[in-house]
């Protein structure tokens, strides 16, 4: 930890107010370059205690930077945890006002339901599975609040990792007897292929990243809950969106997942 605890709080306010209003900000390293990994979980904790005193709830849990396609879009190699919010939460084929975000992108992701808490140390693909109540498709919308979505590993920790907006899709199946490495995933914009990808994209496994969002959390004291909501993070690179865009993303064996932004 390098800042104290009025500027923890006061980085915060700034980006939650960038969320609010949908207003690009200058990326905070470049203000605290010290700023380090302790630092910026100090900052995206500290948001959530904004978000929960504006009354809104945790929804879910998410990885990201998991997968080869993100880190090399992004040019980072670490992947990074965040959390959803009530308010983030679309219906699937539901409308985004794009008018409200920054500079939206999609990204197509497995994400997990869980009947039993994970904690770790020591959470693998294994126990992940073995915590698992069912699989659905999902699709992130991202939305850094930094000018031209560009960030180091610091920034974007304390920006909630981008979280803005997500869509889980209807169809809920069961792990066992699904591979989730060979699970195929078309992504479709305006009708067109613009990316593919494989559950394996994502650490050789979907419910690596799980594990590694459990551990993550145990060096903090914390654990996923029963019945937590666990994005795994984009298989694909992420897809810029606008306003007059449709989103089409189908799973092989989790149906699939869309939405139009207005
Ligand atoms: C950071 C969030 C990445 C994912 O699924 O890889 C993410 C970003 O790229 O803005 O959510
Ligand atoms: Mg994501």
């Amino acid at each position: 930890m390098t800042l104290q605890p009025a500027v923890i709080r006061q980085l915060a306010e700034h980006l939650e107010s960038a969320e609010r209003n949908a207003r690009a900000v200058t990326k905070i390293t470049d203000a605290h370059p010290g700023l380090d990994w302790d630092d910026a979980y100090a900052i995206q904790d500290m948001i959530r205690r904004i978000k929960l005193e504006r009354g809104h709830k945790v929804a879910g849990y998410k990885a990201g930077l998991t997968s080869r396609a993100k880190m090399k879009q992004m040019g980072v190699e670490t992947p990074v945890f965040g959390l959803l919010f009530d308010y983030m939460s679309v219906g699937d084929g539901g409308e985004i006002k794009a008018a409200g975000l920054i500079h939206p992108k999609v990204e197509a992701e497995i994400a997990f339901v869980l009947k039993r808490p994970l904690r770790g140390p020591g959470c693998h693909v294994g126990s992940v599975l073995a915590a698992t109540d069912f699989v659905v498709s999902a699709v992130e919308i991202i939305d850094s609040r930094y000018e031209n979505f560009r960030f180091d590993l610091p920034s974007v920790v304390a920006d909630n990792t981008s979280a803005s907006r997500f869509v889980a899709g209807g169809v809920a199946r069961e792990v066992m007897g699904l591979d989730l490495r060979t699970l195929g995933i078309v992504m479709e914009k305006n009708g067109e292929i613009v990316a593919l990808a494989a559950g394996a994209a994502v650490l050789g496994h979907p419910a690596a990243a799980v594990a590694m969002l459990a551990n993550a959390l145990a060096a903090r004291g914390e654990e996923l809950p029963a019945g937590a909501f666990v994005m795994s993070g984009g298989a694909t690179e992420a897809v810029a969106v606008a306003a007059g865009d449709s989103i089409h993303v189908r799973f092989q064996d989790l149906g699939s997942v869309s939405m139009r932004f207005v």
